[in-house]
Formats: structure tokens, sequence, C-alpha cells
């Protein structure tokens, strides 16, 4: 049996800049995926992990320059006693002006960088550990099978790319015939989620989050290695959770429940987004901004999203004939109901005009 952690698409030094947060949160967040990628390697050195595998996407070329590259190899060769196996991938790849090619990898350092497959052989373990990486920066499918594996070893395959064929440009496995090999563990990355596709093949995801496009539980795999059988386990790992929540007010909503309910979910950890929806009194709607304010200390990070109807906008709707004509032209629209929402919202704001938010 080998113990490996399989990880992937840690994207260190990935700028995040272009993120609903502002750039405060983006250093931030850039320091906790190296903290987590430490925090990664205490976990395997203490659980003895035999293998640490990273199946792409480590780094973000564009900003990984050689300083980094060295607080990286330094952080791995001060574990010794783990084998730390990295498959390049599309943002890590090893093109003519990769990184990669400035330094020596550590002495436990492996990397697999061939678009044409290759192995990593651990005697003592009996183990190949076999990838296709990156060279390049685009790749159409990759055919896997016809592979002549030595039955006397272990063998587990490390690939980065896609299951479908809809995105042509990164490269393409066809999960049947992954299927038929026979490797013992097949380690996927380039999918940010954790995805359990067979027994012996999954994607890990990422171990952090980067924005509220990834959403859920972010970890690693911990899998025992058997000839012809696995155990895996997902373990949830991420110093910090991406959420989206909805909040929907209606005539009876009041300041002390609205409170009490975000609250409720908050935490001083997680980045939330809230949606505020439904029909808001007027009173109410005048305080809102200085309630969100006051409730943004219980959180880490929080953006509300505020789509909220005065009431008198609803009543006004509801007596006026080209009003009512509007909302109905709307809600009969073939779209997303929060893009109705908004649409509603701002129509009869430009219709009344603001001044209909002051009426008490
Ligand atoms: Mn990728």
């Amino acid at each position: 049996m080998v113990k490996v952690l399989h990880t992937s698409d840690i994207h260190l030094e990935k700028q995040l800049l272009n993120s609903t947060y502002p750039s405060e949160y983006a250093v931030s967040r850039r320091n906790e995926l190296w903290e987590t990628t430490k925090r990664i390697l205490d976990y395997s050195k203490i659980n003895q992990v035999d293998l640490v595998l990273i199946a792409g996407d480590l780094f973000e070329s564009e900003y990984f320059l050689l300083g980094e590259l060295y607080r990286l190899y330094d952080l791995f060769s001060r574990y010794e006693s783990l084998r730390i196996l990295i498959l390049t991938g599309n943002h890590d790849s090893f093109s003519k002006n990769s990184i990669y090619k400035q330094l020596q990898a550590p002495k436990n350092v492996y990397l697999l960088c061939s678009d044409r497959i290759q192995y990593i052989e651990f005697q003592d373990l009996k183990t190949r550990v076999y990838g296709i990486g990156w060279m390049k920066d685009s790749y159409s499918e990759i055919k896997v099978s016809n592979i002549d594996l030595d039955h006397n070893y272990i063998n587990i395959l490390m690939l980065h790319g896609n299951l479908t064929s809809t995105d042509k440009d990164y490269m393409y496995f066809d999960i049947n015939s992954l299927n038929k090999t026979d490797f013992d563990y097949i380690a996927l990355g380039h999918i940010h989620s954790f995805m359990d596709l067979a027994e012996n093949i999954a994607y890990s995801g990422s171990p952090e989050p980067l924005d509220f496009g990834e959403q859920g539980e972010k970890g690693f795999i911990i899998i025992d290695v058997n000839k012809g059988a696995c155990i895996k386990n997902f373990i949830p790992f991420s110093k910090r959770k991406f959420t989206t929540h909805t909040y929907a007010f209606d005539e009876n909503s009041n300041e002390e429940e609205f409170i009490h309910e975000i609250l409720n979910i908050s935490n001083d950890k997680d980045f939330f987004r809230i949606y505020l929806n439904g029909v808001i009194s007027a009173e109410l709607s005048i305080k809102l901004d200085y309630i969100l304010k006051s409730l943004m200390d219980s959180f880490y990070y929080v953006e509300f999203i505020n789509n909220t109807y005065i009431e008198q906008y609803r009543k006004s709707m509801d007596q006026d004939p080209y009003l009512n004509e509007f909302s109905k032209y709307i809600n009969n629209l073939n779209i997303d109901d929060s893009i109705k929402e908004r649409a509603l919202k701002k129509g009869l704001s430009m219709i009344i005009g603001d001044s209909c938010v002051n009426v008490k």
C-alpha cells in the first residue's frame, strides 16, 4: 500500500485583482495560498504520507518569478521525508521561458513536465507515477490508452485537463478510455472542485477557493492505493469559504428580525455574498444602509446585493395602469428571477423618480 495526498490548482501568486473583493483582501488571499501549501505539507508529514501529488497549476507563471520559485523550493526542501511530485498545468506549463528551467528542484521534488507520458519510479514503494504535463498553451485530445504497465508496481497517473470536449484548447481526456486503463489511481487536476469519478479516478479540486465562483468545501484527497483497489478520503482543508445567502424581505419584516437572521449566519472567517430580495417598507429601506454598515463588523468579508423593492413602489405599481403594464411586461420575459427583480426596481425608480423613496 502507498499513501498518497492528491491536490491541484493552488494557483500561487494569482493576483485576484479582478475579484469582487478589494485589493487588500486579494493580498491576504495570496498569502493564504502560501500558508495553506505549508499546512498541506505539515499535514502530510504528520500523517506519514508517502507521495504528495500536485496535479497541475501549482502557480501562476505570469506572476511567479525566480524569488517565488526559491521560496517554494526552500519550503519543499524543509520536508525531506516527503516526496513531492509536480505535474505542470496550463498555468505553470514547462514552456520555453518556464521559470522551472531557472532553478534545480530540491532532491525530494520531482517534476513531471513532458507532454509525452513519462514516469518516476520509487523502488522502495514499488510504485511508478506517470504523468502527461503541459509544455505549451493549448492541447486538444490526449489519448492515454495502450500504456504497457508493469504490474509488479503500483501505477499512478497524473493528468491536468477536461473530461468534456467542449473546451478544446484544454487537454481533453475521455473518461471511458481512462476507465479502461490499468492504473491503480488517476489523479486529475484543472477542475477546481472535488469530483469523485470512479473508485480509482478523481479531481481533488483546489485546496483554497479564489472567488464567489468557487463555493462549497475545498480540500484535498488522501488515498490508500493498493494494487487494484483504492480507499479515498476527501479532507476539507480550506482556511476560508465563499458562501452566498439570500434574505427575503416582506411587508412585515422588521429591523430586529433581519439583524438577528444575518448575525445568525455570519462568521469572521469566510467570504459572504448576501442577496436582499423582496418588498421592504419605506421606513426600513431608509435605515437599511446604516444597518448593513453596522453588520459588517460581524464578518471577515461581506457584500450585500440589494434587490429590494420599496413597498410604495409596489403599491404604485398596482394602482397605476402604465406601471402595471410595465411590470407585466418584465414578468413575462424569459429571464432569471433575480434579473427581473433588478429590472423592475431600476425601471420603477426611473419612472417614479427617487423622491418616492423618502415618502414616510
Ligand atoms: Mn488548469
